[in-house]
């Protein structure tokens, strides 16, 4: 502990540059951080040089998105240091915990494709399998979010702002990347070659980031890019008269990496989207290929050293971009090139709706990367060539599966061309996985046989479990001594405690432990809190249609009809308090009157003294992977309504589950899965069924019919349409109540009797607590299948193969 002590006192003094007396939290902060990836730094060079001289397989995992959360809680985790520090920290009259406190999270990602990206990587540093993460160092990360009247206001996320002291920048590593300009053709020894002449390019600098492995001494490499303008640039300046002019341009080239797009799931076409695709994507390759792989390596071996993994068809583009490496600057054949590509690339899908499946149109792609294009379309020539030779001219097939789509403009879908392209195309989920090979892409499974497998999504125990849930953590260790933690099945072995009185008893004092901490959390940051005896009811994911945060709305709307038309009396209902933790895509209309409509019900309902106190709905601001950390494990109740086959696996389910919550849940996703895992009575199944709703949808859904037809639902929205939220303004909430009545795409009137009636049983559950503690036990006890580790394990025996290093 004195080595740390010195240690900490010296990146104080001479990397700070501040006596410890006159020193500020963020300045202790930044000195910590420092510190403690001292300690993982000779691994992590260990690593680097392991992986050369074995030149082993590894994964170069290619994402737009990253939502680590905080990294220090981690790093000593990772290390093992955390008491010697909070002891020697404490020596010197500092607090751990404010210092933790002090890091802003790198939020970026939006949701749960961001997140599941930082577990993935997290487990493969656990499980010694190389692995680099390529994305993009956004100045800005996913906004952060105030509340104005109860609508929602975007600030802007400087997390950069107080130094971030986990990265290490590379500027000699950096890649130019182009874009624009045009292609020609010219002949070399007797045949007809293609060149690209860009109109421009930008430098994009490389960040490395630790990924440390739990306790194993291996830290993998995140590489984040970012943009800044070319030594082009700076001459234009130079010799420019109008420098002004000049300046712009360079802030132009800078933008690239400049902020996340905050849309989760329904991706805008803009330009600058596909510009950062196109930045990231081609800055890794090319430094996969000058960095990673030795000077002379003969790139016809390239799939033995690499698989590119497509998060979602954001990085598609280097499909193209590979191809042109090959053939125009390595001099490869084209046939010998897309063997080569089609082994280097496995596509995740991670959607089902149609307005979330990218699309670029051909006259954008076209002016930005015109090569790229030349090259899809001869990908798609050869490709429908190929179909035809095996269904013969059936024009209808062909457009169905051409790689262009016509209308409603010409464009290039994304999806077609990374599984074109891909070795292997996986779902997140076993329904997502069975919908995508029946409903979106079933002609590409008749024809590619063997190429689309299910691989379930899963979530990093080191931070939802051990991080985030100490208490819990102990109580398990305590049971089942220590391994769990990289072997997550073993919570198999606390099923006998769902009987054991005594464990069932710490097992509540550990629920009731996060409940305060919790609401500590909560009277800091908001001024709110969450009353002990409440059970505790949580819908935390963005705000989507599609997640029905509208549905869960009307069930506390209903509840408070009950209360004040006087049918039960405040002291016979099961006292809850509402948590929803929810973004909004900027520009989605929809969703942002929704979270307006939620923070207005809040208002009315934790105002009124006819509630007694017995419902309270909280809406802490700026949901973040910091404040799931604390939310989740204080949680007895999980919201997973989404409409049946909308949503794709959901993650948030997995880890709610696993810190001893039941879930409420439609028979979506990953949903499906934790129930057959837990079993039926510890899980509160409601709503219909996939096929169920293609039926209702088939036979024409009218939605006011069930409104007209369900007294509880006919006076929930009429509550909100006569303006008992809004002060009896009819015209707040005008839109939302009509888009429910005339049109409601995600049905929740039609599962809302479902829903409710769920709700009460819940109500009696909760009631019993030893039949709720007994459930909760088993819900953990029965989960860890849910570990990203086995995800991972998936992925490398059925799509990788690539085998633990060392
Ligand atoms: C996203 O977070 C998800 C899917 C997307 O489709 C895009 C984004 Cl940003 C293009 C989510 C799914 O909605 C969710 O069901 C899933 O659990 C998660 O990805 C990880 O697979």
């Amino acid at each position: 502990m004195d080595g740390f002590i010195r240690e900490f006192l010296r990146e104080l003094n001479f990397g700070q540059g501040v006596a410890l007396s006159f020193s500020s939290i963020n300045d202790q902060y930044l000195a910590l951080a420092r510190t403690v990836r001292h300690y993982l730094m000779a691994r992590w060079l260990g690593t680097l040089r392991r992986q050369f001289e074995t030149q082993a397989k590894g994964v170069a995992y290619l994402s737009a998105e990253y939502l680590l959360g905080r990294q220090l809680g981690n790093a000593l985790l990772a290390t093992g240091l955390t008491d010697i520090v909070e002891e020697g920290l404490a020596k010197c009259g500092i607090d751990l915990a404010t210092l933790r406190a002090q890091e802003v999270e790198p939020g970026l990602g939006n949701g749960g494709l961001g997140r599941l990206a930082a577990c993935f990587i997290d487990s493969l540093a656990t499980m010694s399998v190389p692995c680099v993460g390529y994305g993009i160092r956004y100045e800005y990360g996913i906004f952060r979010q105030t509340f104005e009247d109860g609508r929602q206001v975007e600030q802007p996320d400087n997390w950069l702002a107080l130094g971030s002291p986990w990265e290490f920048p590379h500027p000699e590593a950096a890649q130019i990347v182009n874009f624009a300009g045009h292609t020609e053709t010219y002949e070399e020894d007797g045949t007809v070659r293609s060149r690209w002449i860009p109109g421009w390019s930008v430098q994009a600098i490389p960040y490395n980031y630790m990924v440390p492995g739990y306790q194993n001494g291996r830290v993998n490499t995140l590489r984040l890019w970012s943009a800044v303008a070319t030594n082009a640039f700076d001459l234009r300046i130079f010799n420019s008269g109008d420098y002004a002019e000049a300046v712009r341009a360079q802030t132009f080239a800078e933008n690239i990496s400049k902020v996340l797009y905050p849309e989760d799931s329904t991706p805008q076409g803009k330009e600058l989207r596909l510009q950062q695709q196109y930045f990231f994507v081609s800055a890794s390759i090319h430094d996969f290929i000058d960095n990673v792989l030795p000077a002379d390596f003969d790139l016809t071996h390239l799939p033995d050293r690499v698989i590119f993994q497509l998060n979602d068809t954001h990085p598609v583009i280097g499909v193209p971009e590979l191809m042109r490496v090959l053939v125009d600057e390595k001099d490869f054949d084209w046939d010998d090139a897309w063997e080569i590509t089609k082994k280097c690339f496995a596509y995740t899908c991670h959607t089902l709706l149609p307005e979330a499946l990218e699309v670029w149109s051909v006259d954008l792609l076209g002016r930005l990367l015109p090569r790229h294009l030349e090259i899809i379309y001869r990908i798609n020539d050869e490709f429908l060539d190929e179909v035809r030779e095996r269904f013969g001219d059936d024009e209808l097939r062909i457009r169905r599966m051409s790689i262009i789509a016509e209308h409603p403009e010409r464009s290039v879908r994304m999806a077609y061309l990374a599984t074109v392209a891909g070795s292997k195309v996986n779902g997140v989920a076993e329904l997502h996985s069975q919908l995508l090979r029946d409903k979106v892409l079933p002609d590409f499974d008749e024809f590619y046989p063997g190429k689309f497998i299910n691989v379930t999504n899963g979530v990093t125990p080191r931070r939802f479990i051990r991080l985030a849930n100490p208490a819990l953590s102990e109580l398990i260790t305590d049971a089942l001594g220590v391994g769990w933690l990289t072997d997550l099945e073993r919570l198999r072995e606390l099923e006998p405690y769902a009987e054991d009185e005594e464990f069932k008893e710490r097992f509540r004092a550990v629920k009731a432990h996060n409940k305060r901490r919790l609401s500590r959390v909560l009277v800091d940051r908001d001024g709110t809190s969450v009353d002990d005896d409440h059970l505790l009811d949580v819908m935390v994911k963005r705000l989507h249609e599609y997640k029905r945060q509208t549905l869960k709305l009307l069930h506390i709307v209903t509840l408070y009809d009950r209360i004040t038309s006087g049918e039960v009396k405040p002291a016979d209902i099961v006292p809850r308090t509402f948590i929803f933790g929810a973004k909004a895509a900027p520009g989605y209309r929809m969703a942002k009157e929704i979270i307006h409509l939620i923070n207005a019900v809040g208002s009315v309902v934790n105002a009124d003294p006819a509630v007694e106190g017995r419902l309270k709905v909280l809406f802490p601001p700026n949901y973040n992977v910091t404040l799931a950390e604390k939310v989740i494990p204080a949680a007895d109740l999980s919201e997973q309504i989404s409409l049946a086959g909308k949503e794709a696996s959901g993650t948030g389910n997995m880890k709610f589950a696993l810190n001893g919550a039941l879930t409420i849940g439609t028979d979506d996703g990953a949903n499906i899965e934790i129930r057959e895992l837990v079993g039926d009575d510890n899980f509160f199944l409601f709503g219909l069924l996939e096929p169920e709703v293609e039926a209702l949808y088939a036979k024409g859904y009218v939605p006011s019919s069930f409104y007209e037809s369900d007294e509880g639902l006919h006076r929930a929205i009429d509550m909100i349409a006569r303006g008992t939220f809004s002060g009896g303004d009819r015209g707040v909430f005008d839109g939302l109540v009509s888009n429910l009545l005339y049109d409601d795409r995600f049905m929740a009137l039609a599962d809302y009797r479902a829903y409710i009636d769920a709700q009460d049983e819940v109500d009696k559950a909760y009631l019993d607590e030893d039949r709720w503690t007994r459930s909760a036990i088993l819900n953990v006890a029965r989960t860890g299948f849910f570990s990203s580790d086995r995800s991972m394990r998936n992925y490398i025996d059925r799509i990788w193969h690539t085998p633990p290093s060392f």
